[in-house]
């Protein structure tokens, strides 16, 4: 059995919806669990997910999360285009059970376009997460090194030593106390809080699709990640990925929303580079998406 976490509110259910779906569609055979941080959501929204993720053969753990503290942390913080739900991901070490000791936390911006199961096989090698770097450099005066810098929105977790370290206290004490320092929010803190004791993974967990480098080796992504304020189910039309997402969402409670504004415009990343559209072509072959 893997355990995945995810963290939602009333906005993001419909991403949520596909994103299971994908999972599904490319580890048919697998056991997942899925825990599920929230702490607004309405009646029918739980119900809606709760039914779609039972279709799909994917039990559901709801996690009610106490918000307060946090939102007053984010609430001290430079807005920008995540809610303060980004937060819950620093309370994983207590808001689930003791007997949980590895998870894979997946932010809802991401899309499963291939087999998962060797990512729970890495072995972390002491390190608490296992993650996928991008260099940056804003956190020097924090010791975080730039090449070991990462992005959070995919990390294998160790729990066990998440709480044998006490690395959620040290993340509240980070975020309370450096707020306006935290220039990708709880991103930042992560960083700062788990320096040194990460491990670097394959860029194709954690692959940021609008943030193709050139001279790079290209790798198939197996989970894509849709970083920054971009998102494709917000203008599909006008995404890279919009169509291929709009696909995704078939057979999910939501799919009527997105089928309609997708269609449209094939036209529309037609005039994107062609890395791009090898990479969606590619992407939509994999997935069958
Ligand atoms: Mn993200």
């Amino acid at each position: 059995m893997f355990e995945i976490v995810v963290a939602i509110d009333n906005n993001v259910v419909a991403p949520l919806g596909v994103l299971l779906n994908s999972l599904r569609v490319q580890n048919p055979h697998s056991a997942f669990k899925i825990h599920v941080l929230q702490s607004d959501l309405s009646a029918h929204n739980r119900q809606t997910l709760l039914d779609h993720a039972a279709n799909l053969k994917l039990p559901i753990n709801m996690v009610n999360v106490d918000a307060e503290p946090l939102v007053r942390a984010f609430g001290r913080m430079n807005s920008g285009h995540v809610s303060h739900v980004s937060l819950f991901r620093c309370m994983i070490g207590s808001l689930l059970d003791e007997t949980i000791t590895k998870v894979l936390y997946l932010d809802i911006d991401t899309l499963v376009l291939g087999s998962i199961d060797p990512i729970f096989n890495i072995d972390l090698g002491g390190n608490i997460v296992a993650v996928v770097r991008e260099e940056q450099t804003y956190l020097a005066e924090f010791g975080v090194n730039p090449q070991d810098y990462f992005n959070a929105g995919v990390m294998l977790i160790d729990l066990k030593k998440w709480r044998s370290e006490n690395v959620e206290a040290r993340l509240m004490e980070i975020l309370n106390r450096y707020p306006e320092k935290l220039q990708w929010w709880d991103q930042s803190a992560l960083n700062i809080a788990l320096k040194g004791k990460t491990l670097s993974m394959s860029r194709r967990y954690n692959y940021i699709e609008s943030r193709p480098k050139t001279g790079e080796k290209i790798v198939i992504p197996t989970i894509l990640h849709f970083a920054g304020s971009c998102k494709p189910w917000i203008e599909p039309d006008s995404h890279a990925w919009g169509a291929a997402y709009c696909n995704a969402s078939i057979d999910t409670p939501w799919t009527a929303d997105y089928r309609a504004r997708g269609r449209a415009d094939a036209a529309a990343y037609r005039k994107k580079n062609w890395f791009h559209r090898s990479l969606v072509r590619l992407g939509r072959k994999l997935s069958r998406i």
